[in-house]
């Protein structure tokens, strides 16, 4: 067996990854819980890697053109946003292989009793879970290898990401211990913000999500100012004034979805946003809202619209990233076949 390795989890170095699924256009939500904050971490000066993640995408039916298009949208999207291809390794997953290759051991590393408790598959696969891809259900497996395969520390994501990353804390752990090497970091999940959940704006107790049936549900970063004032103008809310409290807000769903999305927006906490807008009603709440939101999508929505209309520069830009970021993956990679007992002479 191979020596172990000796590695303290110290010698890790700050270093950051995190993706999102092409599985269509990207919401408000995917803007708030992930996006904005990649780009506040690659403004900190962390070493960040940001992926499209086409592979996940395709574990319920993407159709080839359209996951094609989206994973430039998404690309676009990351760009317009704030992230620099030149600061942030940015590229769509597929493109470097040590993501498959260290999936499929981490599948020999993952239980299937684990993978059977995730909340997101069982909403995914509901009552239908005989016939969902073998896929969405090995799915956190992949995600573990996504972060792992770079030895990343940190992970921003939305709160419902949560229970994927502890899964890719056990996976990292359980490596360690079969092997009896101390290989991979312990991740550390980046759930931070004012809307680390952003709720559907016709049900405040579901998530903001690209596949919800519905379009008014979300705000899509490619939505027109007209659009964005219609959908918040119409988003469910009840008939009280805001309160003075966030304690107020209890059991408001739809009006604390709001307050968040106000708060994350205008860079305040919750607790700032009641005070300004105490025993407002959403007549005049909603409007300011939807000023904000266009204010700040705006410009994301014209630099995205800018950047689609080169798409052989977006797949330059995946291209070079793919490729920095494999430097990076592919040694790793190659540690763990000489851990596991995979003989590489070629
Ligand atoms: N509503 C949300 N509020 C806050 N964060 C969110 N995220 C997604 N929705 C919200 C965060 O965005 C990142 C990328 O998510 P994803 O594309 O990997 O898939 P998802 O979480 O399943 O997002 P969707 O929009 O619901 O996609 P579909 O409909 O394809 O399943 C993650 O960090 C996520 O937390």
């Amino acid at each position: 067996m191979t020596e172990p390795v000796q590695t303290p989890q110290s010698r890790f170095k700050p270093r950051i990854f995190s993706g999102i699924q092409p599985s269509g256009g990207l919401t408000l939500g995917n803007y708030l819980g992930a996006l904005k904050r990649f780009v506040e971490k690659q403004d900190e000066g962390i070493e960040t890697i940001y992926c499209l993640v086409d592979m996940h995408a395709i574990t319920v039916w993407q159709d080839p053109e359209k996951l094609r298009q989206q994973t430039r949208e998404g690309a676009a999207a990351f760009i317009a946003a704030g992230i620099d291809p030149a600061r942030s390794i940015l590229f769509n997953q597929s493109q470097v292989t040590a993501h498959a290759e260290l999936g499929w051991i981490f599948n020999c590393i993952a239980r299937m009793g684990w993978m059977s408790r995730m909340t997101q598959f069982k909403d995914k696969a509901g009552k239908n879970s005989e016939n969902v891809s073998l896929g969405l259900f090995a799915y956190p497996s992949l995600m573990a290898a996504d972060i792992l395969a770079y030895h990343a520390t940190m992970v921003p994501v939305g709160d419902d990401q949560k229970q994927h990353l502890e899964l890719a804390r056990d996976i990292a752990i359980k490596f360690n211990n079969d092997y009896k090497v101390d290989f991979f970091p312990v991740v550390d999940p980046l759930i931070e913000g004012a809307a680390t959940r952003v709720m559907s704006l016709r049900d405040g107790t579901k998530k903001m999500s690209k596949s919800d049936p519905s379009d008014q549900s979300r705000i899509n970063l490619t939505d027109d100012a007209d659009a964005i004032s219609a959908k918040i103008r119409k988003a469910k809310t009840d008939a009280e004034p805001l309160p003075d409290t966030l304690e107020g807000l209890k059991d408001r769903p739809e009006a604390r979805n709001l307050v968040n999305i106000y708060a994350a927006l205008a860079d305040m906490t919750p607790q700032a946003v009641v005070a300004e807008y105490a025993g407002a009603q959403f007549g005049t709440f909603k409007p300011r809202l939807a000023e904000l939101s266009v204010a700040k999508l705006a410009p994301i929505t014209t630099e995205m619209n800018r950047l689609m209309k080169d798409p052989a520069e977006i797949d330059r830009i995946l291209g070079a990233g793919a490729d920095r970021a494999d430097a990076i993956a592919r040694p790793i990679l190659n540690q763990v076949k000489d851990i596991v007992g995979m003989i590489r002479s070629r």
